[in-house]
């Protein structure tokens, strides 16, 4: 018989919060636990589970930057007229006086009623120079996004806009979404809107029309990321099925990291005109002013932490299942008993923990067998040829298991992973995660696709012909970022050799 306790344990966790700290409330939902005490015939022991915290504002725990530094308006005073009435010019910035400034924070505090609180750049004062601004919102900690972006501009939505992401502190960027009032005008990308993806094209850059058309900012001041329309393309139009999205998630890195980001970079490159044409007498009508910034998401804890902490302005994760570091991505010193793996999803709902196991069990049983495998050595080792990576001991009487494997003599399987010669993770069922063109699911490891197909789930089409012969002009490929001159050189080139071993599609999976 078994019971669990959870619930004495989030009262144990609870008072072992610090009032310094600001804590995630750990509501009752999917991995919102890493473990839990069980009464089995063994008497009291512990239960591990996979495990995340709550999603929650993250815009309290971020840093903003703004490039050029000086672009906040007030320094020294302007004053501005309402875009849509040219002689209303009664609008003050005056950054010395706090009612009449508009610096950066006022985008990330609480809306009231009345009246809105706004960060506002300088005016257009130089056109035709394009009016710059980058705004970087860093976290310095790993984020999984779990809802749109969204952005609430007070003078109009921005003409051209870029948002960007970066995993890596800062260091590289990549684009996230490209918006204008015409996409190929302003980036030579075909419009396209959030509808035009599905699972397969999830992943693609987009340029969208649909946050800056026509001159009705009054009504609709925002701009969004969607986030939860991309989701809802694996979790149902009302991301009823969070299992296949979570399922998705644990066995495909692009898509776990395409939500993933430690930076975001919002790139204003032209502000609303309302017209066509610039009206060069009045420029003070043309500025960027926003209001609000959302930004949910939950720290990356690599599903071994259910809580995490905003501590001297760091967040960090609070690391169970003997792992640590800032995303719980290492063992801690004296649990390095195998190699540390990230939680698992599978099998929902309480995934896999994957805990890190005492180093100090290992030189104990290593003694014992290898004074025993000294004599007798090849056989007493005999591990699973396919589930091991020799069939040979490493020299000290343990089986090396690959991925996925486990036991003994590597001979069993991970959760998450099904035997077929060796453990491979679960890539296709007969449900949600179907083989596509035509290609059959075999033993749930992988697709037998048809001979014009590849890819884990046979969704790329194979071009053996000529340059253009797949695909066609709404396969909605586009790469990270549009296509450059020199990389339309180089496939010119080498074209013919590429498409014959490589399939035009860029494979998502
Ligand atoms: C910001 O500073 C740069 C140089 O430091 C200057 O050229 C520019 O005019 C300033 N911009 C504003 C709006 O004051
Ligand atoms: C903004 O970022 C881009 C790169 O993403 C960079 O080229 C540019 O110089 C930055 N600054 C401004 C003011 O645009
Ligand atoms: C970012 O976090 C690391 C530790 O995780 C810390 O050492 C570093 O100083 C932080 N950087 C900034 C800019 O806060
Ligand atoms: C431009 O704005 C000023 C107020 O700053 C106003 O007096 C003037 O009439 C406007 N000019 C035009 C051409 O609209
Ligand atoms: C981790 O280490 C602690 C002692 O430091 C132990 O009580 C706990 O059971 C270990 N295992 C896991 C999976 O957390
Ligand atoms: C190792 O062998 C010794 C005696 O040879 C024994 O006392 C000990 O319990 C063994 N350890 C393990 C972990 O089997
Ligand atoms: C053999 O494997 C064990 C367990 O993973 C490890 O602790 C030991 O260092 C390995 N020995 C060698 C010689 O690689
Ligand atoms: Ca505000």
């Amino acid at each position: 018989m078994r019971f669990h306790l959870a619930l004495t344990l989030q009262a144990l966790w609870a008072g072992v919060c610090q009032a310094a700290m600001q804590h995630y409330p750990a509501a009752w939902g999917h991995y919102d636990v890493c473990k839990s005490q069980v009464y089995s015939d063994e008497g009291l022991t512990w239960d591990y589970m996979a495990c995340q915290p709550e999603a929650a504002d993250m815009t309290q725990y971020l840093k903003v930057t703004l490039d050029p530094p000086n672009i906040t308006c007030g320094d020294p005073p302007e004053t501005y007229c309402a875009l849509e009435n040219p002689y209303m010019c009664n609008n003050e910035c005056d950054a010395t006086t706090d009612e009449l400034a508009h610096p950066p924070e006022l985008m990330f505090d609480t809306e009231g009623r009345n009246p809105t609180t706004f960060w506002q750049s300088t005016s257009w004062k130089k056109y035709p120079k394009a009016l710059l601004v980058n705004i970087t919102l860093s976290w310095n900690k790993t984020i999984e996004l779990t809802d749109d972006i969204v952005l609430t501009f007070e003078s109009g939505r921005p003409e051209q806009m870029v948002l960007e992401k970066s995993l890596d502190y800062g260091r590289s960027w990549q684009p996230y979404q490209f918006y204008a009032t015409d996409c190929l005008d302003a980036f030579t990308m075909e419009p396209k809107t959030v509808q035009d993806l599905t699972q397969h094209t999830l992943l693609d850059i987009i340029c969208t029309e649909d946050y800056s058309r026509g001159y009705v900012w009054k009504n609709d001041k925002t701009v969004r990321f969607e986030i939860k329309d991309r989701f809802a393309l694996f979790a149902g139009p009302r991301l009823h099925n969070m299992a296949s999205l979570y399922g998705q998630l644990d066995t495909t890195k692009n898509l776990r990291d395409f939500f993933t980001i430690t930076d975001l970079r919002i790139r204003l490159l032209r502000p609303a005109t309302g017209a066509t044409m610039v009206d060069e007498n009045n420029l003070s009508r043309y500025f960027y002013a926003i209001s609000d910034i959302k930004v949910q998401g939950r720290c990356k804890c690599n599903l071994h932490a259910n809580s995490c902490v905003y501590d001297k302005e760091k967040l960090s994760c609070e690391c169970e299942h003997n792992t640590t570091g800032p995303d719980c991505g290492r063992c801690k010193k004296s649990y390095q008993g195998r190699a540390w793996s990230a939680g698992s999803y599978l099998p929902i709902p309480k995934g896999t923990a994957n805990t890190c196991i005492p180093s100090n069990i290992g030189p104990v049983i290593r003694q014992n067998v290898s004074s025993l495998g000294v004599a007798n050595r090849k056989e007493e080792c005999n591990c699973n040829p396919f589930g091991s990576v020799s069939d040979r001991c490493n020299g000290t009487g343990f089986c090396i298991c690959k991925e996925g494997t486990t036991g003994p003599k590597c001979q069993q399987c991970l959760p998450g992973y099904l035997w077929d010669d060796g453990c491979k993770s679960r890539v296709c069922d007969n449900e949600l995660l179907r083989c596509q063109n035509g290609g059959v699911c075999v033993n749930n490891v992988r697709c037998s696709c048809t001979s014009d197909y590849s890819g884990l789930l046979c969704e790329n089409h194979r071009c053996e012909s000529e340059l253009g012969g797949c695909g066609g002009p709404d396969s909605g490929q586009a790469p990270l970022t549009p296509p450059s001159l020199p990389g339309l050189l180089l496939l010119l080139l080498l074209g013919p050799a590429l498409l014959r071993d490589a399939s035009c599609w860029p494979a998502l999976l």
